[in-house]
């Protein structure tokens, strides 16, 4: 997909205004632009003018960019600015501390050109004695760039995963493969990705071999052998393949699936019982005899285990539950029965509350829940009581046409500073079902944004606490809250917390996810749609409740209408009684 790249090419120009000091409100259109571009979920190749023009903060002009990149691998504006800053010199914002203003400074005084030199010049402290920088800024550029080289070493799984799916399909449609994997750490969910690892089967592994390594977007070839092969892609991704026989599939599949924790787990039960386990297969010790290897079940059966799903194989008592048999029966993507998140064009979301009415249906869901932002998000269009009137009117209005499929009127009400709402008691009792989220001062103290949400979890109308630690993988930390206070209050109160499944938020992480299941604590998985293309985003949450052994009872909107909507307000109840 052109996505990425038509993104990083928004952002990248975004980063080089900024550096010349440019119009904020320009950079700002850019980086919005490029933000709802990688979110879009769909082939940005496939839109017309019209659809382009249609997702948020994609004005003609950047619309005339994107064609103007379709149709010829290139975007003036952006060549010409080239030729103005360097276009290294954005590797450098990327510093943590580093801002544009100082790299424009260090630019001109040093003309560097990237990280290497940047840090040359703070370890000989060349940069003391430029305006506005001291001992600390230097050692904090330092601090910095160490940050960066650790961070930048690993991929958001919700990159990662798609380009990983194009790479799979190019080599279904052009090379000769049987059977066709994406294994490693993008089978288990895991929400940051090292790199991409495939595996095959195939009667030319050869041409498998030169058709992966010729594929558009490899940027340099690492290896390449006979029925191995790592490249590089553009992206800066590493991606690994291997072609395995046939009759070794499993074992090969199991071992590259890892984790390596769970495979020494394995292998230590495998020696133990007298055999040996290996990515050809599973043996005999004493005369080598092959006892399984052909699927991954054989060989979780020949070592005595129930089979282990991929988003459990991290050696966190996954291979003793096995050994037990005791494994919970994991949540499935047919369990799902609605969309508990998702945002309309009457806040910051792109489609009619008409569009919204088909979703339940498109997905095989009995409901979704509209839950725009409030009037306190004011960046997002945040809808004040009047608005909010009106909205109720159209749901219901639309409602009334629908058959066996619901829209719930909702909110994603913001939680103040102070821990107060946006709305009071008598609209909050007008919902079917809140979501309250913390959506500013982040860098309050551990103690004050816990307190804060423990507060709006007492309000007998908040159903679910929405994107609970606030993170942006590989963007912004979690803020500091006591996630296990958080647990508690909810688990005392009965109020869900939620699994946001958008890619780059996967937030509760799985740790939490296995407190809270075992608090009893209700979770409620939603996708935080903005568009259309974002409500597959599901499969993001339902993997990632997987990854903390949920089960389709420990799920909120697994429930049916009735059921679901009895749960919300037993709330309510508990505190009138
Ligand atoms: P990543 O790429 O860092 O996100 O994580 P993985 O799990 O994809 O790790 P990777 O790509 O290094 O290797 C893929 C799988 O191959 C890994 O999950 C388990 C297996 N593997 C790699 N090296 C070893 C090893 O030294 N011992 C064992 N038992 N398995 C290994
Ligand atoms: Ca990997
Ligand atoms: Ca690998
Ligand atoms: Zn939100």
């Amino acid at each position: 997909m052109k996505n990425f790249d038509i993104s990083s090419i928004f952002n990248k120009m975004a980063d080089l205004l900024e550096i010349r000091g440019e119009n904020p409100f320009r950079i700002r259109a850019y980086r919005k632009a490029a933000f709802n571009i990688e979110s879009l979920g769909k082939d940005i190749s496939l839109f017309s003018k019209e659809d382009l023009m249609n997702v948020p903060g994609i004005g003609s002009d950047l619309a005339g960019k994107i064609e103007e990149y379709l149709a010829t691998g290139k975007i003036e504006a952006y060549e010409r600015l080239k030729t103005q800053v360097p276009e290294s010199l954005t590797e450098l914002l990327g510093v943590p501390g580093l801002g544009p203003k100082t790299v424009a400074l260090i630019y001109d005084r040093y003309r560097v050109k990237d990280i290497a030199e940047l840090a040359k010049l703070a370890k000989e402290h060349k940069l003391l004695g430029l305006p506005g920088i001291k001992d600390k800024t230097e050692a904090n550029i330092i601090k910095g760039i160490e940050m960066l080289q650790r961070a930048s070493s690993r991929y958001p799984l919700g990159r990662a995963l798609p380009v990983a799916r194009e790479i799979t399909a190019h080599l279904s449609e052009h090379a000769p493969v049987g059977r066709l994997d994406i294994a490693g750490s993008i089978r288990r969910w895991k929400e940051t990705i090292g790199d991409i690892d495939i595996i095959s089967t195939s009667r030319d592994p050869g041409a498998v071999m030169n058709t992966f390594t010729r594929m558009q977007g490899v940027r340099e070839v690492l290896m390449k052998g006979p029925t191995k092969s790592s490249v590089v892609l553009k992206e800066g991704i590493q991606v690994d393949i291997r072609v395995v026989e046939e009759d070794s599939y499993g074992a090969a599949l199991a071992y590259f699936t890892g984790s390596k924790a769970h495979n020494i787990r394995l292998r230590e039960i495998a020696v133990r019982a007298g055999m040996k386990l290996n990515e050809y297969g599973i043996f005999r010790e004493k005369d080598d005899k092959k006892l399984g290897g052909r699927t991954e079940e054989e060989i979780y059966e020949v070592l005595g285990l129930q089979y282990v799903p991929p988003e459990l194989r991290e050696d966190t008592g996954e291979v003793e539950a096995a050994a037990e048999y005791s494994l919970p029966r994991l949540l499935e993507p047919s369990d799902i029965r609605g969309d508990l998140h998702v945002h309309s064009d009457w806040s910051d979301g792109n489609m009619k509350l008409g569009e919204l009415a088909d979703v339940p249906l498109s997905m095989g869901y009995r409901y979704i829940a509209v839950t725009d932002h409030s009037k306190g998000l004011g960046v997002a269009r945040g809808l004040n009581e009047e608005r909010i009137m009106e909205q109720r009117k159209a749901i219901a209005a639309l409602n009334r046409k629908l058959r066996g499929t619901r829209l719930l009127a909702g909110v994603e009400i913001n939680i103040r500073s102070d821990g107060s709402l946006d709305f009071d008691e008598d609209v909050m009792k007008g919902f079917d079902i809140v979501v309250a989220s913390v959506h500013s001062g982040f860098k309050q103290s551990g103690v004050r944004i816990t307190e804060r949400i423990v507060k709006a979890m007492r309000n007998p109308y908040v159903s679910i606490i929405g994107h609970p630690s606030g993170r942006l993988i590989g963007e912004r930390d979690a803020y500091e809250v006591d996630m296990e206070k958080v647990i508690e209050t909810a688990a005392e109160t009965g109020t869900a917390i939620e699994i946001n499944a958008y890619p780059l938020r996967l937030d509760l992480a799985e740790p939490y996810i296995r407190r809270a299941r075992a608090k009893g604590v209700s979770l409620a998985i939603g996708t935080d749609s903005h568009n259309r293309g974002q409500f597959g985003n599901m499969a993001f949450g339902v993997s990632l409740a997987r990854r903390g052994w949920l089960e389709k009872k420990d799920v909120l909107n697994t429930r049916d209408l009735k059921p679901l909507l009895a749960t919300l307000s037993a709330k309510r109840r508990k505190k009138s009684s």
